[in-house]
């Protein structure tokens, strides 16, 4: 009778065990932002990477769960969006461990990924109830060409072609633009649209935003969609442009301008995108939201040696990022705070792909980054919100070292270049002095003098699937963005 007695207390022991930690089980949707290249699909192929390969060579020695050892164990689980893709990260690992290493494809859609993290609770409450808790992470991937569609939220179709109207006349966009903008010029606002004339114009308007990104290195490209349209491809939403000289059009005429004349399809259409498009987007995805990461390549748009380098680069990355800031302002006012009222309680600025240049280069890019959000960050709700900047990389691709020259210590990096062509590794090693990261906003001295050189290089070889990638501060960032949940 007792033995069966001590049995059943055994058993509800264990049941209020499981339900106090079901309970307190901690729950992270975790936002990577960034413009595209900036380097999203690397850091969370990294950071998936880092958390599931704990043990097996992992440097995690700034994150508390793993140096207090109460990091039990990760794993990929299903995810709880069923009609959302799955995050691929056997892919993205495949490619980073390839014979050849190369980078993961340029994202063309929105997927996820979600983390169980188990770990021994040590100080709170769970420590009494279970000798076992969980942190779940939900990770979302999305191609960086859509995040600045978010700007377009808040504007109406007469501000938003002015604001685009206006780059359009300035160089270097302009040379490339004059086209266009005489043709649709040659447009009565107000005869009744024909689809094909659209069509074609939104096409000539989309081959425009591919050469500004492509060829031109730029960052603020709207509407995102166009150049990246997943689903939509050929879809009339997305079949609009910018009308040049919308002021100089009577208001009152505009108002009254019918649905089916040139001015009113390009103005209903571009309601409708926003609001079946963008809005959809993130209503869907950003408002579960409770951490982010924004990413910035701060590193290309200043490198001698990239195409897409210069003054004008380096000042669209700065219009880009203060446009998405602006909209991310996390004060009441904030737009998203208004639209889809998000609970972001930590914010981390990660300046990326730090492994091309050498450490003392870091506090520098780190300042860069800060003067890049400057602007931004004071509209940003510091009370509600904790932010930390980093300098990092997800996949540490060189080593830094030093050698003499005409007798003097150098610093100096050695990495694979990267393959121009296939995007893989080539034997061909590298070694080289990068430069010095300006840690101010370059003003125009420093481009003439072109101080900053780095090639692409290709992912480190003889890496395995089940090994932790090298990094820079990916264990800071898990710090700053999970440890608090696994005390
Ligand atoms: N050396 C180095 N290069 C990196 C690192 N992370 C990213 N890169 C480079 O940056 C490129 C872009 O990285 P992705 O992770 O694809 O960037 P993304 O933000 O996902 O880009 P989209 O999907 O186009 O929006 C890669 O192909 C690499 O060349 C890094 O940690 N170190
Ligand atoms: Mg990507």
């Amino acid at each position: 009778m007792a033995m069966i007695k001590k049995q059943r207390l055994a058993k509800l022991k264990d049941k209020a065990k499981e339900l106090l930690s079901r309970t307190l089980d901690q729950h992270i949707n975790l936002a990577v932002t960034g413009l595209s290249r900036s380097g999203k699909t690397a850091f969370i192929t990294s950071f998936v990477n880092q958390l599931i390969n704990e043990g097996h060579g992992s440097q995690l020695s700034f994150f508390d769960p793993v140096h207090h050892g109460n990091f039990i164990a990760a794993k990929r689980v299903a995810q709880k969006n069923l009609s959302v893709p799955r995050f691929d990260y056997d892919l993205a690992i495949s490619a980073l461990t390839n014979e050849k290493p190369s980078w993961p494809e340029p994202t063309h859609g929105i997927s996820e990924l979600r983390l169980a993290i188990r770990y021994q609770p040590t100080t709170s409450l769970l420590k009494y109830g279970s000798d076992m808790a969980t942190l779940t992470v939900d990770i979302t991937d999305y191609p960086g060409e859509w995040l600045l569609d978010l700007p377009m939220l808040k504007q109406t179709y007469e501000q938003w072609s002015e604001q685009t109207n206006a780059l359009l006349l300035t160089e270097p966009r302009h040379q490339y633009a004059k086209v266009f903008l005489a043709k649709v010029a040659q447009l009565d606002p107000f005869a009744p649209a024909d689809d094909e004339t659209l069509a074609n114009l939104s096409k000539e308007y989309t081959e425009l935003l591919h050469l500004f990104r492509h060829q031109l290195g730029l960052s603020v490209i709207q509407p995102g969609r166009f150049i990246l349209p997943a689903e939509l491809a050929g879809a009339p939403i997305l079949e609009f442009f910018p009308f040049p000289n919308i002021h100089a059009i009577d208001g009152n005429d505009y108002q009254n301008a019918s649905d089916d004349s040139f001015i009113g399809m390009l103005r209903a259409r571009f309601i409708e995108y926003k609001q079946s498009v963008v809005k959809k987007f993130y209503q869907q995805h950003f408002v579960r939201f409770d951490r982010q990461i924004v990413l910035a390549d701060c590193l290309t748009p200043l490198n001698a040696c990239s195409e897409n380098s210069g003054p004008e680069s380096f000042a669209d990355l700065q219009l880009a990022i203060d446009m998405i800031l602006e909209s991310y302002s996390y004060g009441k006012s904030g737009l998203l705070a208004r639209l889809f009222s998000p609970k972001i309680d930590k914010l981390l600025f990660a300046a990326t792909k730090a492994d091309h240049v050498t450490g003392e280069q870091h506090a520098p890019m780190i300042s860069l980054l800060n003067q890049l959000i400057y602007q931004s960050k004071h509209k940003l709700n510091y009370d509600a919100i904790e932010m930390k900047t980093l300098a990092i990389a997800s996949v540490k691709s060189t080593q830094s070292g030093k050698i003499l020259h005409q007798g003097q210590q150098v610093s100096v990096i050695q990495g694979n270049r990267l393959s121009v062509n296939d995007n893989r590794c080539i034997a061909d090693k590298v070694t080289l002095f990068p430069g010095a990261v300006p840690d101010k906003l370059p003003e125009q001295q420093y481009w003439q003098s072109s101080a900053f050189n780095f090639i692409n290089f290709a992912p480190p070889a003889g890496l395995t699937q089940h090994q932790a990638l090298p990094h820079i501060r990916m264990d800071q960032v898990l710090q700053f963005l999970l440890a608090d949940k696994m005390i």
